[in-house]
């Protein structure tokens, strides 16, 4: 495997004296202390810290199971509620009067929502969840817009019990129904509508074509949120408003104590092969990892102002939204809107508007607001008041160096460190990351990993590799918050995570990566697999190409990344149809046509940035498409690969330009 950083990076930034004082790991012993507890006591670590973090109904004997490996299991005999941990234990501790969400709508209007009243919105959602018959175990899949209602229904879900699926309001009737289908929901919890940039955009009409397509029959309830009250198709005896769902419901609900590795969510995520998984969360090991994370990665303490930008829809919303910020009694801004509404200095007045001191964004939304910035200065962070931030954090996609410098010095003002944050949806929280009172920063590495989890990198046959080579970023040893299993198919879970050939207990993370030689700081180097990675979003190249070819007008299709200014990966899509290869207008049209086909199958982020046609796809004497050729000619790069294994070299030709 040819995996080689390029990046030669000098610059370091050490963390600020303060912090190195303050901090919840306060400096670089801390942290190496930590470490050494863990290696030398590694159940003895993680037992310590769940006592320590959780409150348990019923306390744990057993720390970790490892009998059916790679199915391990954390905490088991332990009980606890996962809304318990986040709200009531908030509210006992009285902080029942503490702002817990600070939500701007769209349109900027502010709504503040207490402990005491988030815990109020939960017990009666969860009552008129009950009352429709949802109960411990059921799926339910929510298909929200960025709002409290959105936190209300998966709290709500988790202290019933009730397995929540948060499928993201980009996503098409099609993916919801394959969703829905796979996890087998008994409900759908959306709304009429969503406002993101001064526009009302209709959610509930995709999940009524979804329910349509068949294959949902198990679904009896869709929950609708009003949002805007916009007009909405009602199915009597199905649907129900929230408002409806709630009135007259009790605010209290006694939690439904769960066993620690009850499952508390499913995420569908993208993978090499097939439809999307559904990487399943227990309820104990993540939330453990959920505040262990927030506390210790942004260092959230009671008056800090904590700011993700991420959608519910996605794992971040999920661990640094709904379940880590909440669980560590902290106040956090939930926004509904998109950072270019009204313009592109949305970010940063909410931060100067909220005084938020700790901000978590991801690398895409960086570049295109330095962007915009430089296009139309008024825009740019300097013109609003930011002294307020004191930590920030980075999340999705390696973070490119000059981007690093321009968030440090542009939003941080030199003084705030970055937490470039690696981890996956597979694994429930930050796995390598540095933390703000410890590491010396060196831009575009997420440095070391969390005190506890043991991530190193291995060859092709599971040998470690020395610092300074490239290989497949692995963990060595189980962590609480690790996807327990995709649903329904334990057999994909083993093969992807834990393949035999790496000998079949190391966890596979599907990244490259790189030590540095002197330091041992992690680089990551982008999948090893065929997933691309579009603005932070995770889009297996399989599933683009299935959904190509179910257009009746195209015979095959190979999907393959290219690098993108802006979006990090752009999807280049090539294309052969049954009719003749089109040329001129004609062929815009079909580009046109295939991109709404994708959005319309998987989801707007779906859609192909070029695409480009042929007579067919470069394939090998055996029948293999030549991907590695198709990366060079998405890329424009000159071919100086060997072709001669090449069926038929006279198509390069007709793929090197994109159509349309
Ligand atoms: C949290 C999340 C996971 C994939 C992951 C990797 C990439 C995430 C990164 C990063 C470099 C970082 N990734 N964070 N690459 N540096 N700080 O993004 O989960 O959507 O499952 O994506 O994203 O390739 O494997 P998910």
């Amino acid at each position: 495997m040819a995996i080689e950083s390029v990046l030669q990076e000098n610059r370091v930034f050490d963390p600020p004296a303060d912090l190195v004082k303050n901090a919840a790991v306060p400096g670089m012993e801390a942290y190496k202390a930590l470490c050494a507890e863990a290696d030398k006591d590694y159940e003895g670590y993680w037992a310590r810290l769940a006592k320590e973090h959780l409150v348990w109904k019923q306390p744990f004997t057993k720390t970790l199971n490892e009998a059916n490996y790679p199915f391990y299991k954390w905490f088991e005999d332990g009980k606890l509620n996962v809304s318990y941990n986040c709200l009531d234990k908030n509210v006992d501790a009285g902080l029942g009067d503490k702002v817990a969400l600070i939500f701007e709508a769209d349109d900027g209007k502010v709504t503040r929502v207490t402990y005491k009243e988030l815990l109020a919105k939960t017990c009666q959602f969860a009552n008129a969840l009950k009352a429709r018959g949802v109960k411990k175990g059921d799926r339910v899949v929510i298909y929200l817009p960025m709002s409290v209602e959105g936190i209300v229904a998966m709290q709500a879900c988790a202290r019933i019990g009730a397995i929540h699926s948060v499928v993201f309001g980009g996503f098409s009737a099609q993916s919801i129904r394959d969703r829905v289908n796979d996890a087998g929901a008994v409900a759908i919890i959306t709304a009429d509508e969503q406002c993101r940039g001064g526009k009302a955009i209709p959610l509930k009409p995709a999940v009524d074509e979804a329910i349509g397509l068949g294959g949902c029959e198990s679904i009896k309830t869709v929950f609708v949120y009003q949002r805007t009250g916009g007009a909405c198709n009602m199915v009597a005896g199905r649907d129900i408003t929230w408002a409806d769902a709630v009135a007259g419901q009790a605010t209290t609900c006694e939690p439904e104590w769960v066993e620690a590795e009850h499952p508390l969510f499913l995420l569908y995520t993208s993978g090499s092969t097939g439809k999307p998984k559904g990487v399943q969360h227990s309820s104990g090991g993540y939330l453990l990892h959920a505040i262990l994370t927030t506390k210790w990665t942004f260092d959230l303490k009671a008056n800090d102002v904590f700011w993700c930008t991420a959608d519910i829809g996605w794992v971040t919303g999920h661990t640094y939204i709904t379940y880590g910020p909440l669980a560590c009694g902290g106040t956090e801004i939930v926004f509904e809107g998109v950072p270019t509404y009204p313009d592109a200095g949305r970010f940063w007045k909410m931060i100067q508007d909220h005084k938020a001191t700790i901000f978590y964004t991801a690398p895409t939304a960086i570049r295109s607001l330095i962007k915009a910035a430089d296009t139309n200065p008024a825009v740019a962070p300097k013109n609003y008041d930011l002294s307020s931030l004191r930590i920030l954090g980075s999340v999705g996609e390696p973070i490119n160096p000059e981007a690093w410098m321009w968030y440090y010095n542009n939003v941080g003002g030199g003084k705030c460190p970055i937490m470039d944050t690696f981890w996956q949806t597979e694994t429930g929280g930050h796995m390598i990351t540095p933390l703000p009172g410890v590491t010396p920063l060196v831009p575009g590495s997420c440095t070391l990993p969390f005190p506890g989890i043991q991530a190193t990198i291995v060859d092709e046959t599971g040998t470690e590799v020395d610092w300074g080579k490239g290989g497949f970023l692995v963990v060595k040893k189980p962590w609480p918050s690790m996807i327990r299993t995709i649903w329904g198919d334990p057999d994909r879970f083993k093969k992807s995570y834990y393949p035999e050939d790496l000998g079949g207990k190391l966890y596979l993370a599907g990244d490259g990566a790189v030590r540095d030689a002197k330091n041992g700081y992690f680089t990551i180097m982008g999948r090893i697999d065929d997933v691309l990675n579009v603005s932070g979003h995770r889009m297996g190249t399989m599933e683009i190409e299935s959904a190509l070819v179910s257009n009746p007008k195209v015979a095959e299709a190979a999907v393959v990344g290219r690098p993108d200014d802006l979006t990090g990966e752009a999807i280049c899509a090539f294309v052969v149809l049954k009719g003749a290869r089109p040329n001129g207008d004609e062929a815009k049209k079909v580009v046109k046509e295939l991109q709404d086909w994708v959005g319309k199958e998987i989801g707007p982020i779906a859609k192909p940035k070029d695409i480009r046609f042929g007579e067919n796809l470069p394939k090998t004497r055996s029948g293999k498409i030549m991907r590695r050729l198709l990366r060079s000619l998405a890329k424009g790069e000159e071919i100086t690969q060997d072709v001669s294994t090449l069926e038929n070299p006279a198509i390069l030709d007709q793929l090197k330009q994109a159509a349309g």
